[in-house]
């Protein structure tokens, strides 16, 4: 009898075994003890609630620049946001700042600090076009995916700007010298066509290898292995649309989307719960991380902004965080802000959004 007790228990754990894995791992099999330990504090902190995120927000805010410690997030809601978004465009080409004006030394610096406190990194990449010299957004051409692929005429000048993450990446360390593990949302928004990776400047097969190519090269040859890497194209009709250009699940450990108000709450709603049904069940059902990685609405007009309107939508899902936009500090880009600052007429707003029990700031997550 015991006999076949045991052997039905062990039947049954197999049959769950093939419905869940056991154990949440990277994609990188070679992933540090640090960026395996993110992934399932990623998955442990997914039954808590919905981390709160914010762009930029230790370097800049609404009208002040690189104050240390500072965050407009902080000074408004008296906590830091849980996750912390950086941007690394222009590093590629050898920049000592960002195309936003940050220097990448204090971006090191912001991680160290970031990561002391508990706090949790994720970066994104407005990386140039290597055909043009143009930005990100210069995306006239259907060629400039095809160019850097293997076989390329710019296959080999991209891999040297692939050296270039690669040190950033490997710069990450915390006090006692262990690499910080962080999140790559890689080729974002691609749904869109606005960007050279974008849907209309290659076929779904080129960004696909665009995207496993650099997880490869930055992974097998470069040997970083503190990144987890974040899928988010832009607002998408379907989960078809969504995984288009999927590159596979051996390639991805997040999968988010990107979708801003713009005065249409109707219509933010709706592409808010396409995007959220698709990424939650997905990543419910093949042991991935769900998250929207951009959102807001520039310049808050609307009073009720995050309480009525982004609320109600996103506390119906299990995501592990929600991101808005950086604030500015510009004076020639004053409404470019995403989350309130210390004064704005609206900050209350955001305030009660935060203090509900579902929504983690940095203090909820340690
Ligand atoms: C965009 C805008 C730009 C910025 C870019 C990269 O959405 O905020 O001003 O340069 O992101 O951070």
């Amino acid at each position: 009898m015991k006999k076949i007790a045991l052997l039905a228990g062990v039947l049954a754990g197999c049959v769950a075994c093939t419905q869940k894995p056991a154990a949440h791992l990277p994609i990188d099999k070679n992933a540090s003890p640090q960026t395996v330990a993110l992934y399932q504090r990623l998955f442990t902190l997914l039954d808590k609630g919905i981390m709160l995120g914010h762009q930029d927000d230790y370097a800049y805010g609404h009208n002040w620049y690189n104050e240390p410690q500072r965050s407009d997030v902080n000074d408004v809601v008296g906590d830091y946001p849980a996750m912390n978004g950086y941007e690394l465009g222009d590093i590629e080409i050898g920049n000592d700042r960002n195309l936003d004006s940050i220097y990448f030394d204090n971006m090191k610096l912001y991680a160290k600090q970031t990561h002391a406190r508990g706090g949790i990194l994720t970066y994104s990449w407005h990386g140039n076009n290597i055909a043009t010299g143009g930005t990100a957004w210069d995306c006239a051409q259907d060629t400039v995916v095809r160019s850097v692929l293997p076989g390329g005429v710019h296959h080999s000048q991209y891999l040297t700007w692939l050296d270039r993450l690669a040190d950033f990446f490997l710069d990450l360390k915390d006090a006692d010298g262990n690499y910080i593990a962080v999140i790559f949302r890689l080729y974002h928004e691609h749904s869109g066509g606005w960007f050279w990776w974008g849907s209309k400047q290659c076929t779904p097969d080129e960004y696909k290898q665009l995207w496993t190519m650099t997880v490869a090269y930055l992974r097998d040859t470069k040997n970083v292995h503190n990144l987890l890497y974040a899928y988010s194209p832009d607002v998408t009709e379907n989960k078809e649309q969504y995984f288009e250009r999927y590159p596979g699940d051996d390639y991805v450990d997040i999968v988010a989307f990107d979708c801003y108000a713009r005065g249409d709450n109707e219509h933010y709603a709706k592409y808010m719960n396409i995007g959220a049904q698709i990424v939650t069940e997905y990543a419910a059902a093949t042991g991935k991380i769900p998250a929207i990685s951009e959102t807001g609405y520039e310049g808050l007009p609307d009073s009720v902004y995050f309480s009525e309107v982004l609320y109600p939508i996103i506390h119906e899902y299990k995501l592990s965080w929600v991101l808005f936009w950086r604030n500015t500090f510009e004076l020639h880009r004053r409404d470019h802000f995403y989350v309130p600052y210390k004064g704005f007429p609206y900050e209350e707003d955001f305030v009660e959004f935060v203090n509900q029990p579902d929504i983690l700031t940095n203090k909820d997550i340690n």
